[in-house]
Order: C-alpha cells, then sequence, then structure tokens
C-alpha cells in the first residue's frame, strides 16, 4: 500500500522510535495516526518473533494491537513501563505537549507518567515556539460542565489567556465522550504564554479530570521532514 508524503513521514518517525524497542521491553502505545505507524511497526516486529508486552492508551489502540497478535497488559498488571511512544498535535522547544485531539488524552497521560521514556513521534508541521496553535482539550466530567467551564475560562485569564470554550461534539451532532466516559472542551486560547502555570490552575479546578498540556513527561521527540529525521531531547 503506498503511503501519502506525510504518511511516509509519520511511518518514518515511528521506525525511528521502534529502532528503540529491545526484547522484553514493557511499551505504552499511544493512539493517533502517527502512534498508529508505530503500533504497526511493533506488530511487524513481533511477528517476526520480538518478545514485548504492551498497554494500549485508547480501545482503538488495543483493537489494532490485538490486529498485530501483540502481548497486551493493563497498568494494574504491568505498573512501570520502560518506554511510552505516542503522537501529539503540538509540541514546544521545552517538549511540552498539546494532546487530546484524538479524545484519549487521560490514558495517555496515565501511561506516559507511568513510563521511563516518553518519546513522542511527529512530523515536522506540530512544531510550534509557544503552544496555543491547536486548540487546548480539556476532559472533563458529564456532572457540573457549565460551572466547569466558567472556571476553565477564569483559569485561562488568570495565566495570560483567554478564548472561547467548546464542548466536542460527534461527527452526527452528539457528545462526544471518552474512552472514560467524560466529555472533552476544546479551548481556543489561542498562544498560551504561560503553559506551566495553567497546566496547574487546571489541576486545581474539581471538574477537570485531566487536560491536554503534557509538562515534563516528554523525554525525547522524533521529528520527520522532507530532510530526514531530527530528535529534540535524549
Ligand atoms: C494522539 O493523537 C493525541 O494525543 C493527539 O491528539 C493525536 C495526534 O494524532 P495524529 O498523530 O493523528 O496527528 O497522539
Amino acid at each position: 500500500m503506498s503511503l501519502s508524503p506525510v504518511e511516509q513521514l509519520k511511518r518514518l518517525a515511528a521506525e525511528r522510535a521502534a529502532a528503540l524497542v529491545k526484547p522484553g521491553m514493557k511499551l505504552g502505545l499511544g493512539t493517533g495516526s502517527t502512534a498508529a505507524h508505530f503500533v504497526d511497526c511493533v506488530g511487524e516486529k513481533v511477528r517476526d518473533g520480538l518478545d514485548v508486552v504492551c498497554v494500549p492508551t485508547s480501545e482503538r489502540t488495543r483493537l489494532q494491537a490485538q490486529g498485530w497478535n501483540i502481548k497486551l497488559s493493563t497498568l494494574d498488571e504491568t505498573p512501570e513501563l520502560d518506554l511510552t511512544v505516542d503522537g501529539a498535535d503540538e509540541f514546544d522547544p521545552a517538549l511540552r505537549l498539546v494532546k487530546g485531539g484524538g479524545g484519549a488524552l487521560l490514558r495517555e497521560k496515565i501511561v506516559a507518567s507511568s513510563s521511563k521514556r516518553m518519546v513522542v513521534i511527529t512530523d515536522a508541521s506540530k512544531e510550534v515556539k509557544l503552544l496555543g496553535k491547536f486548540k487546548l482539550p480539556v476532559e472533563a466530567d458529564l456532572f457540573g460542565l457549565t460551572a466547569t467551564a466558567r472556571k476553565i475560562e477564569a483559569a485561562a485569564k488568570a495565566t495570560g489567556c483567554a478564548g472561547p470554550i467548546v464542548l466536542r461534539k460527534t461527527a452526527d451532532g452528539g457528545r462526544f465522550l471518552t474512552d472514560g466516559g467524560n466529555a472533552i472542551f476544546d479551548c481556543d486560547f489561542g498562544v498560551i504564554p504561560d503553559a506551566d502555570g495553567l497546566a496547574l490552575a487546571l489541576n486545581a479546578i474539581p471538574g477537570v479530570v485531566e487536560h491536554g498540556l503534557f509538562i515534563g513527561l516528554a523525554t525525547a521527540v522524533i521529528i520527520a521532514d522532507a530532510a530526514g529525521i531530527r530528535v529534540l531531547g535524549d
């Protein structure tokens, strides 16, 4: 099957990350179209005899991995992972990320935070100087959504940004629900001048289950562009 130019870049980044995988490793498998290439790379290695155990970050990824007969586990059985490889919606030079466009941010963050290393794979279009080009996803409990939205607005204002907050919908107009049964607000704050401060402020809101700012989690970003591969971090 021939890949479009952007899919080829994603595959290239995934192959570089797959070179980090060693026999016996415990892996976190990310979600999204870029992470899906990594799952394919791991699947091909498993087909060729590699022994690894993997924890998927979404039902989608679990199904894909099952299709490759990849040995799967959970964080209950395997609470510490060696390496998680995932995509991102954007990243900055300090390896801060926005994630959650695919709706899997809660499990992605739990899995990444349970890994010794988190490697992000991406094409160069996701690189920004300051986060905020991509609308920030915030996962919220269904109880009290309007009150929670107001608190998110206040958190943004207190940390120097503002903008519309929209409840994510499915293609047929229904409410989008995550694998955990929560809603997602997409927050169009524009440039986020104080991502660390906003993350802390969002963490303090009771109705917020988790948010898409991944700070201090990524240990490396593998970037594929027409010139080849670049790596930020270790
Ligand atoms: C996951 O998938 C996310 O956290 C992010 O939202 C999205 C990126 O998707 P893609 O690789 O399809 O651009 O990694």
